[in-house]
């Protein structure tokens, strides 16, 4: 995970220097996390690539809703965005977006005698899955041109195949952090820090949402045959069912919520769009 302290002078860097990289490329791939669509999203992305050639790529899918990853997908195509569901674990979806890259370089070459490559770059805030989306399109056979012309310098590009070329770093952009919803939804996900936050808190925000979106999966994860009324109840009956339970007949608070954390995050608890659409 890149840990990266943003701070108002690195991101004005940072917007720059992706300005910069941007004027090379025809093609923007934004990547996103499904789970999270809305927070997983830099605050200026629509200004910084305005004007591109866009392709949404909803990664870690498998991890997301599907029926949501479809309703998201259809979001984002009447934003002007070619969209694409994506599992980067397993490499599902990136053949079909390997095709859509190739039809994107065929229409820019249409009628031209010299063929010009299509350029593109990954951009999206830490986490998401942007070196694994470029290690998934280079794959072994993946060949780094040297510096070119016009290339900023230490800048490589790498070689798709079909004259089609991705700026071999991704552009890291900075999260929603003003944003305390987007901040949680960030923790959830485990793409900022958890020191920064109370884990028992984080467990509790988290079930609570659950409760309210995903009761069933809820109650398959941790046989409860019921939820408790309130999100604590139910945190408590996980709690029992697991043997968190210290002497004194205390409760493991800590190690409850460290255990649902961790296995949403591991998408033991199912799979769960926590942004809904509408
Ligand atoms: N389940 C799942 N995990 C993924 C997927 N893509 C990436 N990851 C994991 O997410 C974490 C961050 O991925 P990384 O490529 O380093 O993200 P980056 O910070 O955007 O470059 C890593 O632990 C990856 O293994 C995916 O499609 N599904
Ligand atoms: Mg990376």
């Amino acid at each position: 995970m890149e840990h990266i302290n943003w701070y108002p002078g690195h991101m004005k860097k940072t917007r720059e220097l992706i300005q910069e990289n941007l004027k090379m490329v025809d093609t923007v791939i934004e990547v996103i996390d499904a789970r999270i669509p809305v927070s997983s999203r830099n605050p200026i992305i629509n200004e910084l690539i305005k004007g591109k050639r866009r392709i949404m790529i909803l990664n870690k899918s498998d991890l997301s809703d599907s029926r949501q990853n479809d309703v998201w997908s259809q979001y984002f195509k009447e934003q002007g965005y070619d969209v694409l569901s994506m599992n980067c674990m397993s490499g599902a979806g990136v053949s079909l977006l390997l095709k859509l890259l190739a039809a994107i370089q065929e229409k820019k070459n249409e009628g031209q005698i010299r063929k010009k490559p299509l350029r593109m770059m990954i951009v999206g805030v830490p986490n998401v899955g942007k070196s694994s989306l470029i290690n998934r399109l280079t794959g072994k056979k993946s060949a780094k041109t040297g510096n070119k012309p016009g290339v900023t310098r230490g800048k490589q590009w790498l070689n798709l195949g079909n004259d089609m070329q991705l700026l071999d770093t991704p552009g890291i952009l900075w999260p929603k952090f003003e944003d305390p919803k987007a901040g949680l939804n960030l923790a959830y996900c485990g793409s900022i820090k958890d020191e920064i936050l109370d884990i028992a808190t984080l467990a509790l925000e988290l079930i609570t949402i659950l409760q309210e979106d995903y009761p069933e999966l809820l109650k398959d994860r941790y046989k409860l045959d019921e939820l408790g009324e309130l999100p604590l109840e139910t945190m408590e009956m996980i709690a029992e069912k697991r043997g968190f339970i210290q002497s004194g007949k205390r409760i493991d608070y800590e190690r409850t919520a460290r255990t649902v954390i961790d296995e949403f995050r591991a998408g033991l608890i199912g799979r769960v769009t926590l942004e809904k659409c509408n």
